[in-house]
């Protein structure tokens, strides 16, 4: 714990302070009991930003597609934040440490702000901290958050549930990639990337037939998955994924099917809290208890399932919560 109350950090976090927002947001993922009641308020905070999920395969691109875009919506004016979970070459701070991806004009503005999470060995799916750092960058007003997932499993799925926005980015020449086959499941919009490479092209177009195809087969008034080719060496593109986004977002104010998304997501993350919170107290309260049990279990006595019950009753017998 650090020298200032997470409280404290509260209002500096609102004023955009960089210093305060790393340290809530480590906090955060230390999953430090200090710092609860000051992710409440920043709860109360936050809602105005538009949170785009950037997901797709390892080495697709996406951190590379993440600063153009970044530096593209400086320019025109918005403030971003950004978030790279189990990225391969962090972000820290406004720069990517490591010179794989250069942040260019983005490194001394005070109007963007990259910061790397780790998802902590989670089984399936966002660490509930990434959420709260996604408060936090909410909070501190940034009007849009990037954050970058590899597409992986429960991640990618996670992230399209607490996104607004989702982006899949592709590499070209995905052939029947498993990414190519699950086109169209999860994005909003579908990035071809490394447009300047000769193969973008044939993948764009290949995209575009397939997913053509599922609306085919959902029907018309499912609405076309844009398919953009972008190019983080040329800057190919970028506009066009912008104004995409910003075109998503405005569609969801009429799309009732959304808040039943944002309910169903606050839901899990209701649950996924509260298994955290078992969980904790089940590792501080066994007290030799499921040794012991196990012991039983071993022997045949008792079934894994009543003494997992026994565990959490003994957990809680005699404390207060
Ligand atoms: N030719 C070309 N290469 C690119 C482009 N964007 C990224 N690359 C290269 O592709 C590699 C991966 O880029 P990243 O941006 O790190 O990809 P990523 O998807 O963030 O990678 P992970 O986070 O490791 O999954 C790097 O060697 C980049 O230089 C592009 O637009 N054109
Ligand atoms: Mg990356």
């Amino acid at each position: 714990m650090g020298l200032v109350a997470s409280m404290d950090l509260v209002p500096r976090v609102l004023q955009r302070d960089p210093w305060a927002i790393a340290r809530l947001i480590s906090r955060a993922e230390s999953r430090s009991q200090e710092c609860r009641d000051a992710l409440a308020e920043v709860y109360r905070h936050a809602g105005g930003a538009h949170i785009v999920g950037i997901t797709g395969v390892p080495g697709g691109g996406k951190s590379s597609l993440v600063a153009r875009l970044a530096e593209y919506l400086r320019k025109d004016g918005r403030t971003v934040g950004i978030l790279a979970i189990d990225p391969s070459s962090p972000f820290s701070g406004g720069a990517i440490l490591g010179d794989r991806i250069r942040m260019g004009s983005l490194s001394d503005d005070a109007g963007v702000y990259a910061r790397s999470m780790a998802t902590r060995g989670e089984q399936g799916g966002l660490a509930p901290a990434t959420l709260d750092a996604i408060d936090v960058l909410d909070a501190a007003g940034f009007a849009i958050i990037l954050v970058e997932t590899v597409g992986v499993g429960q991640d990618e799925v996670d992230i399209v549930q607490a996104a607004h926005t989702t982006v899949v980015v592709s590499p070209p020449g995905l052939g029947d990639d498993v990414q190519a086959i699950k086109a169209g499941l999860l994005e909003n919009i579908h990035v071809v990337s490394k447009g300047d490479r000769a193969d973008a092209q044939r993948t764009v177009t290949d995209l575009r037939t397939m997913l053509g195809i599922e609306v085919q087969l959902k029907g018309k008034e499912h609405r076309r998955t844009p398919v953009i080719a972008t190019s983080s060496v040329t800057g190919e593109g970028i506009d066009l994924l912008a104004r995409a986004i910003d075109e998503h977002r405005r569609g969801l104010d009429s799309d009732s099917g959304f808040q039943v998304r944002r309910r169903a997501m606050i839901e899990r993350r209701v649950l996924k809290y509260a298994q955290e919170i078992v969980r904790d107290r089940l590792s501080r309260g066994s007290n030799g208890l499921l040794g012991q049990m196990i012991d039983r279990v071993t022997a045949r006595q008792t079934h894994p399932y009543e003494v997992a019950r026994s565990l959490v009753s003994a957990a809680y017998r005699n404390e207060p919560s």
